[in-house]
């Protein structure tokens, strides 16, 4: 399966989640099962499939075709070139393709000039009205073309300025620019192009990153230790006619290799094979020439020859735009779509269905928890009520004032549950401030501080090493923090079962080693840009300072992550707090007033235990239909298609005609 079929697939998964996601909420909410946590926990999944991106990143020298591949993977369909891809015409800037619908399709370019100032690219994004923007034409590929072709503009700059911007070396002048006659040096016009349009792919949520060349990405960290990092899926790009060159290498080892994980995302392409293929050798002798070129470059890379792909992205576009089945297999591009396929989709969905799945699986757990107590409050009535049987009026008003001294003791409790609020509330306000974003920009001021000490090249990667292990720390003291939580929430709610019968169950403990991962590959991450060549810029202030904001904007997503696990976990458990209270004022309603129909008619009373059975049996079939509900949502997606598509159209119809 192509990597668009792939693509298309989850996509079609996501929606039809969604959807089933949608209609198991409104069910609950009929069948009041929808408390603040349940709630909050169906939001969260619905955004979390919903807003799930893929990105892919292109990663070379300048060109070596990523642009091309590019436009023969993608946007074949536009029958033509979208994103620059000639001689003299390359992407001078980092490129973001991808979909917002709040966003008309346009281009949005952020001026090379804000390198001058310390904010993070990141923060830059909160601020549209520093982006020069270009409306698109999604219909007119000549005009998207046109525009498009911006990403690739330059400036010619002063030397004084080419450095300033972080272009020009002093101490590694090998890597430098190119220097003009007229000793002005050309540098890109913009730093980071966005390009907002609703492909079909890019709709569902597949965002694709063309970077420049090496010394475009060496002049922002910020792609080197967040973008590229966080892309599920790499692929690096060599050429086959120039073979692994010295620069091709520094890329390579500055900012790709990655220890341990991460080896299934990366793709090798050697592009152009096209430019082997030569009349006068047979097909096996330009066969063995590609082999041969695939395995000095596997070997010069430390990779096993299976993951350098040969293609021609050039042939492969032309193919596919003038239909020619044949070129397009000398092309070898299906393959490359294949392994992108398999290796980042199938990785990607893997990781999605088993989040969603843990969260509905809570999700149910605190929706059958629900049903269990109102099951066990109507067996109590049953019970209560069974034993009225034959009873004269006398023993009927004793019950009724008991089941009302009952009630007022009940309200009198308030307080003891009220404690047990405020001390959850005391200990988890401490975890709050340990992951708080004061806490986090004190650590990141020291660190700060201590890469602008002058010599600090040799001691980098302690002071890396201390910061982290501090921020480390704080996140294992929130998790002995949480586990004092825990245990206190597991015997006070013990003593409230055992006080007021009621059936209260701490939810899972959020569990911070996921955190901790995060860390370590983000220390990592930094240690290797800096390991190799960068660390001689740590002598120019500002670049510490971008190198920190790049860190704080990529750790700031880790500690929101932790933060909203621990609010999540706090809902739960004072939801199932109020839900409880709420089931047992009403059960003393409901007690109360059958005990009255009682007193007025004498039949009442089988009345009413019919009632409870009839109720039971609604419990029951609630509880099944939940299971069946919830099951279709952790099941597997079906192959595309047609049944899918009509069964994913009869979901819509259902949802449309409920809305
Ligand atoms: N012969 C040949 N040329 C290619 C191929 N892919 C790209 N090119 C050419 O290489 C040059 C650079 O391509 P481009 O995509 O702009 O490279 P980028 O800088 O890596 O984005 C352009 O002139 C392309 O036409 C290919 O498969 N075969
Ligand atoms: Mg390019």
């Amino acid at each position: 399966m192509s990597f668009n079929k792939k693509f298309d697939q989850h996509g079609v998964w996501r929606r039809e989640f969604a959807l089933r996601l949608k209609l198991l909420a409104e069910w609950m909410k009929d069948h009041d099962l929808l408390d603040a946590a349940v709630e909050e926990r169906l939001h969260r999944l619905e955004s979390q499939v919903r807003s799930d991106k893929v990105m892919v990143a292109f990663v070379a020298e300048v060109s070596r075709g990523k642009s091309e591949l590019i436009n023969a993977i993608f946007f074949a369909g536009y029958g033509r070139r979208i994103m620059p891809a000639s001689a003299g015409r390359t992407t001078m800037c980092p490129t973001e393709l991808g979909y917002d619908a709040d966003v008309p399709p346009c281009l949005r370019l952020l001026p090379i000039e804000t390198r001058l100032q310390s904010q993070a690219l990141m923060e830059w994004r909160m601020v549209p009205e520093k982006w020069t923007r270009v409306d698109l034409d999604v219909n007119d590929p000549a005009q998207l073309a046109r525009a498009l072709e911006k990403v690739a503009e330059v400036r010619h700059v002063t030397r004084e300025e080419a450095r300033a911007l972080g272009f020009w070396h002093d101490d590694n002048l090998d890597d430098n620019p190119l220097v003009r006659a007229d000793g002005l040096i050309e540098v890109p016009r913009w730093r980071h192009a966005l390009i907002n349009i609703a492909h079909p792919l890019l709709r569902q949520g597949l965002v694709i990153l063309d970077t420049p060349g090496l010394n475009a990405i060496g002049a922002e960290p910020e792609l080197t230790v967040s973008l590229i990092p966080q892309a599920h899926a790499v692929v690096f790009i060599l050429a086959a006619d120039t073979g692994v060159t010295k620069s091709d290498l520094s890329i390579w080892r500055e900012h790709l290799i990655t220890e341990g994980d991460g080896c299934e995302s990366r793709l090798v392409v050697l592009n152009k094979i096209d430019t082997l293929w030569d009349a006068l050798s047979t097909p096996e002798q330009v066969q063995m020439q590609i082999d041969r070129q695939v395995a000095i470059s596997a070997e010069i890379l430390g990779l096993p020859k299976s993951q350098v792909i040969p293609v021609s992205a050039q042939k492969g576009l032309v193919a596919k735009v003038t239909g020619d089945e044949a070129l397009l297999q000398a092309s070898e591009l299906p393959t490359l779509e294949l392994a992108l396929a398999q290796g980042v989709m199938g990785q990607r969905q893997k990781i999605l269905r088993a989040a969603v799945a843990d969260g509905i699986g809570e999700l149910k757990g605190e929706a059958e928890r629900a049903m269990h107590i109102r099951r066990r409050d109507l067996a109590e009535q049953m019970i209560e009520l069974r034993g009225l049987r034959g009873k004269n009026v006398s023993v009927i008003h004793h019950m009724r004032f008991r089941i009302e001294q009952e009630r007022a003791e009940f309200n009198a409790s308030g307080a003891k549950i009220h404690a047990v609020r405020s001390v959850h509330l005391k200990l988890l306000r401490e975890v709050f401030v340990l992951l708080g974003t004061p806490t986090l920009r004190a650590e990141l001021a020291e660190l700060t501080h201590a890469l602008k000490q002058p010599g600090i090249k040799l001691g980098v990667k302690r002071v890396y090493g201390q910061a982290f292990s501090r921020l480390r720390e704080g996140l294992q003291k929130s998790q002995i923090l949480s586990g004092e939580i825990q245990s206190m929430l597991t015997a006070s709610f013990r003593q409230l079962n055992a006080e007021f019968s009621f059936s209260l169950q701490p939810p899972n403990e959020p569990d911070f080693t996921r955190y901790e991962h995060d860390l370590e590959l983000i220390q990592r991450s930094h240690l290797q840009y800096l390991g190799l060549g960068n660390i001689l810029k740590l002598s120019q202030p500002e670049f510490s300072e971008r190198l920190v904001r790049a860190l704080a904007t990529r750790l700031r997503v880790v500690y929101e992550s932790a933060l909203s696990e621990v609010e999540l976990w706090n809902k739960s458990a004072s939801s199932q707090l109020d839900a409880q209270l709420r089931e047992r004022r009403r059960n003393f309603g409901r007690r109360l007033e059958a005990i009255k129909r009682i007193q007025q008619a004498a039949s009442g009373l089988n009345e009413r235990i019919a009632e409870i059975d009839a109720q039971e049996n609604i419990l029951n079939e609630l509880d099944a239909k939940l299971t069946e509900l919830t099951s279709h949502l952790v099941g597997k997606p079906a192959l595309p298609s047609p049944a899918q598509d009509e069964a994913e159209a009869t979901v819509i119809a259902a949802l449309t005609e409920m809305a």
